[in-house]
């Protein structure tokens, strides 16, 4: 029996000899620890230390070269970023995870124990925050030079605990004890300016300088999160924000000596980063929310442009060609305005010029046509906060108003459709009209919804800006949910011949579509599943205190707790799927395990109701003895970054069930299908095209269409016709509403009911009943022969490479960004 360590190459003992020496170095000089005294999160910090310093060396290379050279960057602007775990996904950027590994086990420490130390960097709420944090793996592993900016929240998304079955917000205090993965940046601080109040005044050529003064100001100080990239010596970075009090804050208070009051209003100033909104499709109009946006803006718009002007001086009309700027949504969208009051106030271009240089800078990514969704801000508010900002609006869009005027005159209703001001008694900012204005591209995230922003929501604006509108399927990075979460796969493609560098070249699982009708192989690919679902089944007994049998068909649903995600749909399947059992005991089904992740936001009423009914359905199910263990439901607490890599590999059945055309793109869709889940989806978001790639063969779609869904909408839709024409249906929703599964509470779900019937059934709910419970029939009928099965998820990992976020990424590179790589020797 060789010890582990002879199994590593000469290279890499060395590797591992020099990260033991790391990890133990941080150990005495940065913690100042002898190893007897190390507890778990003391080796997780110092391997991550070790780590880093590998990291450095190269980020201070990419940094030095991108300097120098003066290359153009991309700098993406999110409110959001869902980073997760670091140390996992660096160690495997880095190329030495086995490495570590062994280090690790010869330090006498468990590997998954220390990695499990690390609290998720949780900053972002779900599919926009992912992508942004997918997007930073592509954009380094492709040698792109690129920076991301974003806020330091102090708290990140809410910590998800259920108590008797209901959703318990808790705060996430994922900084207390700092994070290896920053380095903090005082010396490019940056001062910023709110409220306050405009100056006229004017230059001796009689010039109108208007003066922004009166204002509260308050420091931003970078916190630098590196970004390695995949096998390659590519670092960028994250760049951000947390606010600190300037000095001069309250100077009048402490000069009337009321030194602890002048202290203590310093305090405002740290609130703007201190917490990350929990709402996933956006609602209020929050004072503190807008200043979030402008602070993170103004921020990084400084940033960019003393990094221009270092290198470039004022010469202005090179500005477009170093830089593009793209808006992760709406939520930076003021960085087009601020970008003019940069130009225009303090380097005194003229107006033309610099919204010639501006359109050119900025592309706009739209994620959603939820109309709630659509960022306004009141006027009012605008002119408190960022009054010269509400003024540069009122001229974008005089200008632009002339332009609309030009094409179609004398259409004052299509100028107020397009105007960036909503007129009305509550004059309103629309965001997205801003942003659209101001941008020379924006896309959809997946080919049906772009269209439907060509067609719907964007449509006059599509007629009057043709080649604006353009589409940019998302992507998932392979690094993380496949290499870094699913090891036993990747061991599998290596003994079938999967060139190694599949990570970042997806095409190579191709080659997996030889082997799909091999049965070695069908039993190997299921064997690995199997593992992973017994790991997940250990997860599940540990989170829920459930048993659970990894030979049941393992469906997930995982995302957030959302009407048009339609968690309550599946809840009805497993109302109906029950209901069956008990009627039929004996009856022959597939044992299934119905398997739920979701956050619900802390004020959305009826989505935290759906979480209750789903766990009390669940506690009745998993404790009734008749059904013998036939079915059984858990909803995983917290449901994360960290916590979608144990489940995602171990998925049989993705759930992906919005009503059409509601969901984007859906980026969950992909994990899990890159993992060998096979989808049971509508013809939404990216499951079309996930569809198209993998084959109508190997995909259970169901359900209303997008065109289907507006005919029933034209004609009249009346929910009660299905209730009453479908008895199965009928009993499912009186069964959740009858007291039998919240005895104590009879009339817990009763919102759920009535929303369905008597408030108009938004995301036509009982409309897909039928064909949902007919094709989760379907499922079973395909699970129960083990190898069709097989084939089917070995041709989905095969067949995913399109969505691989590098694909995604090189097409913005190329038609968005027009930005050239710029590979590290
Ligand atoms: C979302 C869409 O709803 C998803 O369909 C899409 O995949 C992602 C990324 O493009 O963007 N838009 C949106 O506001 N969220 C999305 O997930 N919400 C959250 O991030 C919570």
């Amino acid at each position: 029996m060789p010890t582990p360590s002879e199994q590593l190459s000469t290279t890499k003992m060395a590797s591992c000899l020099e990260l033991k020496q790391g990890i133990l170095y941080h150990m005495r000089y940065t913690l100042a620890l002898r190893a007897e005294q190390a507890s778990l999160r003391d080796w997780w910090l110092c391997l991550s230390l070790a780590v880093r310093d590998r990291i450095i060396d190269d980020m201070v290379t990419t940094q030095t070269r991108h300097n120098e050279d003066n290359v153009r960057r991309l700098y993406y602007l999110s409110m959001e970023y869902l980073m997760g775990r670091m140390l996992i996904n660096n160690v495997h950027n880095v190329r030495v995870f086995e490495e570590a590994q062994q280090a690790i086990s010869e330090l006498g420490l468990s590997w998954d124990e220390v990695c499990d130390v690390e609290i998720d960097m949780g900053l972002g709420n779900g599919g926009l925050g992912r992508l942004a944090a997918c997007f930073l793996d592509s954009l380094a592993t492709l040698d792109l030079p690129a920076i991301g900016y974003g806020i330091y929240y102090e708290f990140g998304l809410f910590k998800q605990e259920f108590q008797d079955g209901k959703q318990i917000e808790h705060p996430d205090t994922w900084i207390n004890y700092g994070t290896p993965w920053e380095l903090i940046r005082p010396e490019y601080a940056q001062t910023i300016q709110f409220y306050g109040r405009v100056e006229e005044s004017y230059d001796s050529f009689g010039n109108y300088h208007p003066r922004w003064v009166d204002t509260k100001n308050v420091l931003g100080i970078p916190h630098d999160i590196p970004v390695a990239g995949y096998d390659t010596k590519t670092v960028n970075f994250l760049r951000l924000w947390s606010s600190r009090s300037t000095e001069d804050f309250d100077l009048d208070e402490f000069n009337k000596g009321d030194y602890v009051e002048a202290v203590r209003s310093k305090a405002i100033g740290e609130t703007i980063s201190k917490v990350l909104y929990p709402n996933d499709k956006n609602e209020n109009g929050k004072e503190l929310r807008l200043v979030q946006q402008y602070f993170f803006v103004a921020c990084s718009l400084a940033d960019i442009m003393r990094r221009f002007e270092r290198g470039n001086g004022a010469d202005w009309d090179k500005l477009p060609e170093k830089a593009a700027i793209q808006l992760n949504d709406t939520h930076p969208a003021i960085a087009v305005v601020e970008l003019m009051r940069i130009l225009v106030d303090d380097k005194r271009l003229h107006w033309d010029h610099a919204w010639s240089l501006v359109t050119r800078i900025f592309a706009y990514t739209n994620h959603t046509l939820l109309p709630e969704a659509l960022e306004t801000w009141s006027v009012g508010l605008f002119k408190k906060v960022l009054p010269r900002h509400l003024q540069l609006i009122y001229e974008i869009n005089y200008r632009f108003m002339a332009e609309i005027e030009q094409r179609w005159p004398g259409r004052d209703d299509i100028k107020a459709e397009l105007s960036i001001i909503e007129e009305g008694a509550h004059k309103m900012v629309r965001m997205a009209h801003l942003a659209v204005v101001g941008s020379h591209k924006v896309n959809g995230v997946a080919a049906l919804h772009s269209e439907l922003l060509k067609t719907q929501l964007f449509a006059r604006f599509h007629e009057f800006y043709p080649d604006k509108l353009t589409n940019k399927t998302n992507g998932i990075t392979p690094r993380r949910w496949l290499l870094n979460c699913n090891l036993g796969l990747g061991k599998l493609f290596a003994q079938y011949g999967i060139e190694a560098d599949w990570p970042k070249n997806l095409e190579r699982l191709r080659k997996l579509e030889h082997y799909a009708d091999d049965s070695d192989f069908q039993l190997a690919f299921m064997a690995v599943k199997h593992q992973n679902k017994e790991r997940l089944a250990d997860v599940i007994k540990a989170e829920c205190g459930v048993e659970v049998d990894p030979n049941a068909m393992f469906d997930v649903q995982i995302k957030r707790l959302h009407e048009y995600k339609r968690q309550h749909l599946s809840l009805l399947n497993i109302l109906t799927q029950y209901h069956r059992l008990l009627n039929e005991p004996e009856r022959d089904v597939v044992p299934r395990v119905f398997i739920f992740g979701a956050k619900a936001a802390p004020g959305y009423g009826l989505a935290k109701t759906i979480i209750y009914a789903i766990n009390a359905v669940a506690n009745v199910i998993n404790n009734d003895q008749r059904i013998r263990g036939k079915l059984k439901v858990v909803f995983l607490p917290n449901y994360r970054v960290s916590l979608a890599a144990k489940i995602i590999p171990a998925a049989d059945l993705s759930e992906q069930i919005s009503t059409a055309g509601k969901e984007a793109s859906g980026t969950g869709n992909m994990k899990l299908a890159l993992n060998g889940a096979l989808t049971i989806g509508t013809l939404d978001g990216a499951n079309v095209e996930i569809k198209e790639e993998v084959g109508d063969d190997n995909i259970f779609i169901f359900g209303l269409k997008v065109e289907d869904v507006q005919a029933l909408e034209h004609q009249g839709y009346y929910p009660y016709d299905y209730y009453h024409g479908d008895e199965e249906l009928k009993n499912a929703l009186d069964w959740l509403c009858s007291g039998y599964f919240s005895p104590n509470d009879p009339h817990a779900f009763d919102e759920i009911r009535s929303t369905l019937l008597d408030h108009g059934d938004r995301f036509k709910v009982l409309a897909d009943y039928r064909a949902y419970i007919d094709c989760q029939d379907r499922v079973s009928d395909a699970y129960r022969d083990q190898a069709r099965w097989a084939k089917m998820a070995i041709l989905n990992t095969a067949r995913m490479a399109k969505f691989s976020s590098d694909r995604t990424i090189q097409e913005y590179a190329d038609e968005i960004w027009h930005l050239p790589a710029c590979p590290i020797a």
